[in-house]
């Protein structure tokens, strides 16, 4: 048995990943369809050794597709979303087009899989940050209960787009040779102000909105409650931007339920975790790093400690590859699971 997939934003730093993988994956597949803006449309993309051309999205592209993977920007999902779902096929959205739409599930499988039976025909990814820091906290509140979270990044420039890696490529290259260099896509392009993220931090990631807090981080607090269901879980994020190509990594406290809870008994916990890997023995230096995370579908989880001061609080450290988990991997695994519920 085979699906006919659609990837829409195909040829974009996602959008190759999600081509990669569902290829690792050896996803049943019976007919694949690359789509693209106008712009882009006309390249050939490889898959399993055979040229596929990119086709340019119209609300007829969607004829007869089972599943489609959409990572082409929000505007273009809202747009095309509905053409595709009224068209028979399930919408696997990786933009925030969709997110905290009560109808749409917010899906992580390790985490509410089973949100998946409620959909519409559309069904959200995540934001890649929220993702990778839900994988390590939900086994931790099944366990032990949760009552707060506060989180910091340190994120990948490639969650930015493929413009803005290479904006950090060629500032990082004229700052060397000492040559002049003016950014215009970093933090944000749409923003009034441009900043070098080459051999700096910038603590912003998308734009501000009226509670101070970033998107980013806004993203980070509601996505969170929503895919734990945990409407009243204390969360607070600062979001900050590295010159990192790939791979977000993040400092997270957060407070647990019970009592008397020990730094090996959450090490336990995650060394049996779906899609966790530990990575946790200061002894040896052994922690994870983006470095090491690129290309894996895991995440990674270490320098777990309990707080000095507060009984029931800890900190960890959680990385992964934004693109992959984050991103093309997550939207792969929930079709997967569509799959294994018989929902397609
Ligand atoms: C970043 N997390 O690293 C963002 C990218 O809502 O899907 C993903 C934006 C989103 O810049």
């Amino acid at each position: 048995r085979g699906f006919h997939v659609a990837v829409l934003g195909a040829t974009g730093a996602v959008g190759q990943q999600m081509i990669k993988t569902l290829e690792q994956r050896n996803f049943p597949i019976k007919k694949l369809t690359l789509l693209s803006s106008a712009r882009s449309a006309g390249k050939a993309v490889k898959f399993k050794g055979e040229s596929i051309l990119v086709q340019e999205a119209k609300p007829e592209s969607f004829e007869g597709v089972d599943i489609a993977l959409f990572s082409a920007g929000g505007s273009v999902s809202k747009q095309m979303a509905p053409e595709a779902v009224k068209r028979g096929a399930i919408v696997v959205d990786n933009t925030s087009a969709f997110r905290m739409d009560p109808e749409v599930p917010l899906v992580v499988p390790e985490v509410n899989e089973e949100d998946l039976k409620n959909h519409n025909g559309v069904i959200a990814n995540p934001n890649c940050s929220t993702i990778q820091m839900v994988v390590a906290l939900e086994p931790i509140r099944k366990e032990y209960g949760l009552s707060k979270v506060i989180v910091s990044t340190y994120q990948a420039v490639s969650g930015a787009g493929s413009a803005a890696i290479q904006e950090l490529k060629d500032h990082t290259k004229a700052l060397l040779a000492e040559e002049p260099f003016e950014p215009k896509i970093l933090p944000v392009k749409s923003d009034k102000k441009h900043y070098q993220l080459a051999f700096n931090a910038v603590p912003q990631i998308d734009v501000f909105t009226e509670n101070g807090f970033t998107y980013e981080e806004m993203k980070m607090i509601n996505e969170t409650k929503k895919i734990m269901h945990m409407p009243n879980l204390k969360v607070a994020a600062t979001c900050v931007r590295i010159p990192v190509e790939t791979g977000h990594s993040e400092s997270v406290y957060f407070e647990v339920e019970k009592n008397s809870v020990t730094v090996s008994d959450l090490q336990g916990i995650l060394l049996q975790a779906d899609g966790v890997v530990l990575e946790d023995d200061p002894s040896n230096q052994v922690y994870p790093m983006p470095a090491h995370a690129v290309g894996k579908n895991d995440t990674f989880v270490g320098r777990i400690r309990k707080d000095l001061d507060e009984e029931n609080g800890f900190h960890m450290w959680v990385v992964s590859d934004n693109l992959l988990k984050g991103a093309a991997w997550n939207s792969v695994q929930i079709a997967e699971s569509l799959i294994k519920l018989n929902l397609v």
